[in-house]
């Protein structure tokens, strides 16, 4: 995006001290947002909230210091979009995991200052051609994202085609925790999932949820708000949900993590992902001209 486009961004949506846009990682051009109680940042490259920061709080989301920011590429840490499938395409493994919106930009849709004093950008993404070679429905998405006491992050799906479509998905997030061999993740107890790194064998959570390996779980049939108790940070991380049938615990450990280019070696230890999705079992059709709303509320208590 050229010097010349951000200036005219700035000049439609650009609010004094709450709302601006500018250039980061990568000279990607990042919306920075200041709210009363948080301050907050978006990138235009796959509609990735990149970073949650409470007032006197450390940041709440988790970017790798080795992630990539380039076009087509989709930055390793935030909230990254997964749409219109979760994971590998169902049936194409030539086509891209986790879909097609997270490596696009996005456009400024608009701005505004909520009552609560919570600062909101909306972003949009309408199909193309190139979106339709890769799959083949109308759409147009919009992600809504409110600083504030909390964090409120939603992806409203719109089928604008004549035809009903199916799409899976996910809001990715990565979470900075302290010490990922010292939290617990609550609000899974008695769950089904499927364990992604057993044959994807069905499993029962016993408990809370600890990670001390690889850990990759889809669980099924929940619509709880989960809960990341930090100990070490003396902090708890609220994620509600809405609108998600499935929630997805995913930490890469060791190994895995020295195979990701864009994942330092040992910062397995300072995040885990605790996202919101409706995958695998939970699909989601649309009929035409009807929405759909996955959202996410992110907030965080002193343990
Ligand atoms: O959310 C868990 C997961 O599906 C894992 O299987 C792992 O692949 C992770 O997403 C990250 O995927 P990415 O394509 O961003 O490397």
């Amino acid at each position: 995006m050229t010097t010349d486009q951000i200036a005219a961004l700035n000049a439609r949506y650009a609010i004094p001290g709450r709302v601006a846009l500018e250039r980061g990682p990568g000279d990607l051009p990042f919306v920075r947002l200041h709210g009363d109680h948080a301050d907050g940042t978006i990138a235009l490259q796959g509609a990735t909230t990149t970073g949650y920061e409470p007032s006197g709080s450390a940041p709440v989301l988790w970017i790798s210091r080795a992630s990539h920011y380039a076009p087509d590429r989709a930055i390793r840490g935030g909230i990254p979009l997964c749409w219109p499938w979760f994971g590998p395409h169902p049936s194409d493994p030539s086509k891209p995991q986790h879909g097609f919106v997270r490596t696009r930009p996005w456009t400024v849709l608009g701005a505004s200052v909520a009552a609560d004093g919570a600062t909101e950008v909306r972003l949009g993404l309408d199909d193309s051609a190139e979106t339709r070679a890769l799959w083949p429905h109308a759409f147009r998405l919009a992600l809504t994202v409110q600083v504030g006491a909390s964090l409120h992050v939603a992806l409203d799906t719109h089928n604008t085609g004549d035809e009903p479509f199916t799409f899976t998905g996910a809001l990715h997030s990565y979470f900075d925790v302290a010490d990922a061999t010292a939290i617990t993740i609550d609000g899974l107890d008695r769950c089904s999932y499927v364990d992604q790194v057993d044959a994807r064998r069905v499993k029962l959570q016993q408990g809370p949820v600890t990670i001390s390996a690889e850990t990759d779980r889809v669980y099924q049939d929940t619509t709880a708000t989960c809960t990341i108790d930090d100990p070490t940070r003396g902090r708890r991380i609220k994620i509600a949900k809405e609108g998600s049938r499935s929630t997805v615990v995913w930490n890469p450990w060791r190994d895995k993590a020295q195979r990701m280019a864009d994942f330092g070696d040992d910062e397995y230890l300072r995040m885990v992902c605790v996202e919101v999705a409706n995958a695998l079992d939970h699909a989601v059709t649309l009929a035409p001209g009807a929405q759909h709303r996955l959202a996410t509320t992110i907030s965080v208590e002193a343990a």
